[in-house]
This record gives structure tokens, C-alpha cells and sequence, in this order.
């Protein structure tokens, strides 16, 4: 393996020897080493039994008549009821600052909001929610994207936009998830991006008020950079706690920058990844305890290795 110490780009060079003589070609610029991309999660509301930012960034949020319901298959989760909203202590995003917002949503009502920020002027606006289609939608005032799935249909749901500014910052230039995978985009009607300040974040209303959200919603998350498509599809695939077992002998609690880990089975492998699929910590666990440590809040992947089987679980470190 060859490691560097800075960021950069590297030639290669491939030397080819045999009796004839030796050959040999180089490829300028052949490998780009990156800083790695870290997961800056900004807030993070599970709704279990309240709308608390978990991440320890201090973005709790108002709880305006939601109620916190037991979920067959999400546990606890919000309850939204067409006039009832969050609103977060998180300032939302200005101008063509990078974004992702990200939620589980479970609803048969179309024409509803997820999030909202900003002011109700041309460019100013940023508006995620439902159109009247029940297709994934964000608005800036006059300008908008939606997608092609139709999401009003009772079922839980992750959706997920992304923004990042290419240097013509446009609604156009949005990017839709729905469970993970990138959405088809049906229509988009060409706006710049220029959010204005707005000191909160709306969930589940913007500023038409026939448009609070009507439904249930879970794991509610703000990023401050666009997320990959890969690091989306992680959201979605993998459940995410702060305790969590693995198979009959393993069981993990995130514990601010570090996971526990108790073994009470044989030795087994395991990685630990970031959202973006970088792997951080390989090793042999013992029958045990270890306790990782990281440098920064987050969500983590953790993979333990069985034979031929892998299983997978996320963990949330907090402040
Ligand atoms: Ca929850
Ligand atoms: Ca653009």
C-alpha cells in the first residue's frame, strides 16, 4: 500500500523491463488523494418523545402541537396534524450555502411541507416538501424541481434534497432522493439559489399555511454539505441508534465521540466506516469490551464480519 501524507495530485509511472530493453510510461496526475470527507451533521431530531437535537450542536426545536407517537415499524416517531410544525433553533442556510436535509416521512396527504427556511421572495425561498402531485419538491420563489415518485401512499419513506453550489447556483441543480436512490426528475423551472436569513428552520410548514405537514416523520437531519449519493443511500438502508445489537453477542452504544463495543461471543472482524464509506478503524474484537474513540460527532457504519455474512448497523455520536 502506498500512503500520502498531503493532499495533491500524483503521477504514476510504470516501468516495463524485458530482454528487449526497458520501457517506461507516466501517467501525470493519474491519482487525486482528497481530504476526507467528514459527515457534518449540523442537527439531528429523532422525535423520541421530543424534537431534541441529538447531535449536541443545541438545535432543539419548538414543539408546536406535534405529538410523539409509538410506530409499528419505526418505534418512536412525530405526529403532524395539518396545523401543527417544529420549528428549529437552527439557523438554516444563506445565500448558495452547501445543504442537505434528509427525513423519513410517512403520509396520504400531498401539498405538504418537510422544511422550509429562508423568506417568501424570488430566490429567497427554500422550500422541501410534497407538491400537489405528492412528488418530492423544493421551491426557491420562482423557480422549483420535483421528482417522479409519488410518495402519498401510507408507507414510511426516506427523501432526502442536496444542494451545492456549482458556480450557477440554481433550483435546477437540486438533487431529489427518494429511499435512497436519486431521483428522476419530471420538471424544473430554472431559478438562482440566494436564501435569505432566516434564524430557524421551519419542520413541516413554510408560508402558506394550508401546507403544514400531515402525517408522521422520523429521524429529521440537517447537513451542512451535499451529501453523495452513496452517503445517501447509507441513510436509508441503515437503521440508526445510539444502542444497537448485532446478531446474539454483540452490542454497541455510541457515547459522544466513542463506541462502546461489548463482545460476548467468540473473536470476530469488524470495520467502522464513515457515511462516506471511508474506512476509519479495522480489527479483531475479542470476547470483550473495546471502546473506540473519534474525533468528531457523527454517523458511523459499523460492519462485523461473520463467516460469510456481514451485518451492518449505524451509530449516532453526539456532542
Ligand atoms: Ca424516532
Ligand atoms: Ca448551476
Amino acid at each position: 500500500m502506498v500512503e500520502y501524507a498531503q493532499v495533491g495530485e500524483y503521477d504514476v509511472s510504470l516501468t516495463v523491463t524485458d530482454q528487449q530493453g526497458t520501457h517506461t510510461q507516466t501517467y501525470a496526475n493519474f491519482i487525486e488523494v482528497k481530504e476526507p470527507v467528514i459527515g457534518q451533521l449540523e442537527a439531528s431530531h429523532n422525535f423520541n418523545g421530543n424534537a431534541n437535537d441529538l447531535t449536541g450542536n443545541e438545535w432543539d426545536a419548538t414543539e408546536d402541537g406535534i405529538v410523539f407517537v409509538e410506530d409499528d415499524e419505526r418505534g418512536q416517531v412525530a405526529e403532524f396534524n395539518a396545523t401543527s410544525s417544529t420549528i428549529s433553533n437552527h439557523p438554516g442556510f444563506e445565500g448558495s450555502a452547501a445543504r442537505t436535509i434528509s427525513a423519513w416521512i410517512k403520509t396520504t396527504t400531498a401539498d405538504k411541507v418537510i422544511c422550509a427556511f429562508g423568506a417568501k421572495s424570488k430566490t429567497k425561498k427554500w422550500s422541501f416538501r410534497l407538491f400537489t402531485n405528492g412528488k418530492l419538491r423544493v421551491e426557491v420563489e420562482g423557480g422549483y424541481i420535483y421528482g417522479s415518485t409519488v410518495l402519498t401512499d401510507g408507507q414510511w419513506h426516506h427523501v432526502a434534497c442536496t444542494f451545492e453550489d456549482d458556480g450557477t447556483p440554481d433550483v435546477a441543480d437540486v438533487k431529489l432522493f427518494v429511499d435512497g436512490q436519486l431521483e428522476t426528475i419530471e420538471a424544473r423551472g430554472s431559478q438562482t439559489v440566494n436564501t435569505a436569513a432566516s434564524g430557524s428552520v421551519w419542520i413541516g410548514k413554510d408560508f402558506a399555511s394550508t401546507r403544514n405537514f400531515m402525517g408522521r416523520m422520523d429521524d429529521f437531519h440537517i447537513w451542512d454539505r451535499a451529501l453523495s449519493e452513496f452517503e445517501i443511500a447509507q441513510l436509508h438502508s441503515v437503521a440508526l441508534g445510539v444502542e444497537e445489537v448485532i446478531g446474539d453477542h454483540i452490542q454497541l452504544v455510541g457515547d459522544k465521540k466513542n463506541i462502546k463495543i461489548e463482545n460476548t461471543g467468540a473473536r470476530t472482524s469488524m470495520k467502522i466506516f464513515n457515511i462516506a464509506g471511508t474506512c476509519l478503524h479495522s480489527f479483531d474484537m475479542p470476547s470483550g469490551t473495546k471502546v473506540v474513540p473519534f474525533d468528531q460527532p457523527g454517523i458511523y457504519i459499523v460492519a462485523i464480519y461473520g463467516g460469510k455474512t456481514i451485518q451492518t448497523k449505524k451509530i449516532l455520536l453526539a456532542n
